[in-house]
This record gives structure tokens, sequence and C-alpha cells, in this order.
């Protein structure tokens, strides 16, 4: 890790409202500390406020270089949301700290563009997925395409957990997660406030996927000339978060290009970054 420049791991916890991301940090922290068990992770704030909303992106440490994000989950996306989804996937938005997002897409690229590089972090993508819910074809080209950016965000394919093992079709859902190119995929039943009873067979399941974890940064450090520098990485990082909000073709974009200012601003960066996508 050192000699790649980073130093910390961040596993970035992402997914769908109620599929199970903070009962999933909290079983990953009580499989490897033990003790009493504790509900560490809940919802992160939401508040309206003028013109825009507050987010937090909670984080939970779990060992001196890992550390857990419970990044704000997604529902029904609208093209403002997924702007806000890969800034958090891309560490472009802080940690622990109340963040009030615009919809104008001039405020978005600003903070986009002033997001502190905060490169030492080394992201890596889990996705979870409840196994109650079955995946139709809408909806998967909706995590078809979120999986392929938080690649091309991270340079990691996206580690799949199956939440609630025992309540849907596990083995559908794998094969639609391997369908779309996925190589980790892990069914868990998750330690909850209802049942935290320690079993052998949970606590192997959510070591092995940290084990998991570690192979993937080891894998980077073998692969490390196929990858920028940390500050080389947060760049492209920058770059895709803004070209994605650049892409989505939302309404906000036409209204605000007959702006002078977008106008200008088209002209000077949107050729550099169609490049890179
Ligand atoms: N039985 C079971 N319940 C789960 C599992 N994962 C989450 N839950 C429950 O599902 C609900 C939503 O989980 P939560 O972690 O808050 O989801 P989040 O919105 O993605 O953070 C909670 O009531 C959890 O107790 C699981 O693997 N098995
Ligand atoms: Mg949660």
């Amino acid at each position: 890790m050192k000699n790649l420049g980073y130093n910390r791991i961040l596993l970035q916890v992402c997914g769908q409202a109620g599929h199970g991301k903070s009962s999933f940090i909290n079983s990953l922290r009580y499989a490897l500390h033990g003790g009493m068990f504790e509900v560490k992770a809940s919802e992160g704030s939401e508040i309206g406020s003028q013109g825009g909303h507050t987010r937090q992106r909670k984080s939970y440490l779990l060992t001196k270089v890992i550390t857990l994000v419970d990044n704000r989950g997604f529902g029904k996306l609208n093209n403002y949301e997924k702007e806000e989804i890969y800034a958090q996937l891309g560490n472009l938005q802080p940690l622990d700290e109340d963040v009030v997002w615009q919809h104008s897409f001039k405020e978005r690229v600003e903070a986009i563009n002033a997001a502190k590089c905060n490169s030492n972090d080394l992201l890596l993508p889990v996705f979870i997925y409840s196994a109650q819910c079955r995946m139709g074809s809408e909806l998967k080209e909706e995590i078809k395409e979120f999986l392929k950016n938080a690649q091309k965000l991270t340079g990691f394919l996206p580690i799949i957990i199956l939440t609630n093992r025992y309540l849907g079709d596990v083995r559908t859902l794998e094969q639609q997660f391997r369908d779309l190119g996925m190589e980790q995929i892990f069914p868990v039943e998750n330690y909850t406030t209802k049942n935290h009873i320690k079993t052998p067979e949970k606590d192997k399941t959510f070591l092995s996927i940290l084990s998991e974890a570690l192979d993937l940064v080891n894998f980077r450090g073998d692969t490390a000339s196929s990858f920028g520098t940390p500050e080389e990485e947060h760049r492209k990082r920058v770059q895709i978060v803004v070209k994605i909000a650049l892409m989505n073709g939302s309404k906000r974009v036409i209204e605000e290009s007959q702006n002078e200012w977008y106008k200008e601003y088209e002209e000077k960066e949107k050729k550099k970054y169609c490049r890179l996508l």
C-alpha cells in the first residue's frame, strides 16, 4: 500500500436503500472484532434545504488501514442523483461532513473540481443487493451501467454482496451478476438486531469477503504499472464525474446550456472529457 502511495483502503459500500448496506457494515465489524453486537451504522442524514439537499457519507473504522463507508443508497435514480452517487463513489464528497448539494450544473461542477485531493485512499467498491428482490430487465440495465462506471472510477470490479440469502433466489441473482461480468459474488445473511447469534459459517463468510478485498489490493500492487499515480487516478475520477454530469442529458443541462457560462465552459472543457469514456 505504502509503495503504491496509498495509506488507507476505503471499502465503498453502495446499493439501493434497504438492501442491507448498514447491516453489512455492522456484520463485518462484528465478525472481525466480536464483543457485543452493536448497531453502529444506520442511515445517513438527508435534510432538505434551499435549492439543494444535505448528505453525509458515514465512515466506520474497521482496522488501522481499512475504513468502511456507508454511502447514500440509490432508489429510482434521476440524473441529479446519479451525479451524486458517482461523486460519492469517486471519493469526491468528504466523509462524515454534511454537504449541501446544489442542483445547478455550474455549482455541481465547481464542487466536484474543488473536492479535496484525498487521493491517498484506495477505493474498493462493494455493491449490496438483497436476494429478496428480483432483478428485472430495466433494473438490470441500470445496475449494469452503475457497475461499469464503478469499475471505471476505481479500477476494481465491484465485489457483489447478496444479502438475505435465505429469503430469495440467490442462484438466479448470482448468475445475473456473473452475466454482467462480475467475478466476486458472496451470498450472506447479515447479523442484525433481530438475529446476531454468532455462527462459524457466517463469521467465515464475512472474513472471507475481507480476505478477498485484501487479495484485490495485492493484485493492484502486482499490476500497478497499469494504473496512474494516486493523484493521477484522483484527477481521472474528477474528469469522469464531470463528464457524467455533462452527458446525462438532463433537462437542467439543456436549460443551462442557454447560459453564457455554460457555452463558455462547454467550448473549453467538453472535448477534453469526451476522450475519457
Ligand atoms: N434477515 C435479514 N435481514 C436483513 C439482512 N440485511 C439487512 N436486513 C434487514 O433489512 C433492513 C434494511 O437493512 P439496512 O442495513 O438498514 O439497509 P440499508 O438501507 O441498505 O442500509 C433492516 O431491517 C435489516 O435488519 C439480511 O441479510 N438478512
Ligand atoms: Mg443504511
